[in-house]
């Protein structure tokens, strides 16, 4: 099944062709109704639109960043007058100021389109009953998926986060069939299920709609392992309207972008070049249609890919690989350069462990050092000191010879490291404290 059809498998001409009409309609808009891009439109002689001839003009138009938000917080960067808004939401707003994002009627409606999109390509039907369990409030991930799913003619079940027992008793009781919520909750819900100890057939589950952190393929495995079901993922982010913006079809081969909505570049972090198909770097995304705060050129700092191939699914909007990290959660310790997901690849594949780990970065003397606390799962190895160092020993060998770098891995007691009921947060950088 695919949600939009018509627009989801127009040729590469057609919709390169509607994203050119759009750009040039979103550049005008924003030179008309925003004062900063007003001005920047005016510094670099884009002006109302009058250079952009063809898609790749696009770099003429200087980037927006995170900070472009945090000085127009919260309204300098919305773009329709404010009795037009019908809807505010924010990011978290963890490392400072929170993000704000403003929608028009028009804006929610195609929201829920390229949710419902995500969702349908995710396997949902409308004979799915779907368990919300992101935080609803301010964060977009629990709205943006309710209205899509029900737009979809799933029944939506609004549960929030937190209350686990809660969360398995309605999953038993409701026969739920899929759950939305982000890897490290789904990971956590799952474990709590088999230690609730009811048999699976107790539970109608089949599918997984996960988003809003990264999810690597191996996290994925786990989760459908112990739940039994089927995982998609999805992306999104506040600054672009929140989730919808790219999800996994039922080939899991990189996650279509709705490319009439939103326009994908990939650049060079350092030099801000356009790169070419299949290149990777970070990801910067133009919104095509929204009204309340449409964004130019808005650098994401999400490192990936994009795929321009067709894919198995009909689908012929492009498809972005997984996030291989971010630009500014690339770790650097003694100068090599590390990711946390490859990282929790590695943990991930090691049996008699966890896949629950905790990063902690400290700095002695200008060295850097790297502490992972793992926890053991296996709890017959838990009095045998011999096959614990051991098993230490095999862990910190198998980091060294795919990251390069020493580390120390500390073995935990089962279930003493922090469970997150939302995104996780597994690094402690003490290097600068
Ligand atoms: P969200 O509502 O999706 O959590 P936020 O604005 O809080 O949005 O955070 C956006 C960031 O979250 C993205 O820039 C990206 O780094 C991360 N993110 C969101 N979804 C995914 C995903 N499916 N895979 C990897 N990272 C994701
Ligand atoms: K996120
Ligand atoms: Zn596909």
């Amino acid at each position: 099944m695919i949600f939009q059809k018509d627009i989801e498998t127009l040729p590469r001409k057609e919709i390169e062709a509607i994203q050119l009409e759009r750009l040039k309609w979103v550049v005008k808009y924003c030179y008309d109704n925003v004062p900063l891009y007003h001005q920047r439109l005016t510094d670099c002689g884009v002006l109302d639109g009058a250079k952009i001839k063809q898609l790749s003009d696009i770099e003429y138009i200087p980037f927006t960043t995170k900070d472009d938000f945090r000085d127009n917080y919260p309204f300098g960067l919305v773009a329709s007058d404010m009795k037009d808004i019908v809807r505010i939401h924010a990011s978290s707003g963890t490392t400072g100021k929170p993000t704000t994002g403003v929608y028009t009627k028009e804006d929610l409606d195609i929201w829920s389109d390229c949710v419902a999109r995500v969702a349908c390509a995710g396997g949902v039907t409308p004979d799915d009953i779907i368990q919300i369990s992101f935080g609803y409030g301010l964060f977009t991930g629990a709205l943006g998926l309710h209205y899509g799913m029900e737009k979809l003619g799933a029944t939506v079940i609004p549960a929030s986060s937190g209350n686990t027992q809660k969360q398995l008793m309605m999953l038993r009781d409701w026969g739920v069939t899929g759950i939305v919520a982000t890897p490290s909750y789904a990971l956590y819900l799952s474990e709590a299920m088999k230690e609730a100890g009811y048999p699976l057939s107790d539970y109608s589950l089949r599918l997984g709609i996960l988003g809003s952190e990264p999810c690597t393929v191996s996290m994925r495995e786990q989760i459908e392992n112990n739940f039994n079901i089927r995982v998609s993922d999805n992306y999104g982010m506040t600054e672009l309207g929140g989730p919808g913006v790219s999800g996994d079809c039922e080939a899991r081969d990189g996650m279509h972008f709705a490319e009439d909505h939103f326009l994908p570049e990939i650049i060079d972090t350092d030099t801000g070049k356009r790169l070419g198909e299949g290149e990777v770097g970070e990801l910067v995304v133009t919104t095509l249609t929204r009204k309340g705060m449409p964004v130019l050129r808005y650098r994401t700092k999400d490192i990936t890919k994009l795929d321009y191939q067709p894919c198995s699914c009909g689908r012929t909007h492009c498809r972005m690989a997984k996030t291989m990290g971010r630009t500014d959660d690339m770790l650097i310790i003694k100068g090599v350069n590390v990711f946390p997901t490859q990282i929790e690849n590695i943990l991930i594949n090691i049996p008699d462990i966890a896949p629950h780990y905790m990063l902690y970065i400290t700095r002695q003397n200008y060295r850097d050092s790297l502490e992972i606390k793992v926890e053991v799962i296996n709890e017959s190895l838990l009095d045998n000191y011999k096959m614990l160092d051991g098993l230490k020993k095999r862990i910190e060998a198998k980091l060294q010879s795919i990251l390069g770098l020493r580390t120390k891995v500390t073995l935990v007691a089962p279930k003493t490291l922090e469970r997150f009921q939302g995104k996780a947060k597994r690094i402690v950088d003490l290097r600068n404290e």
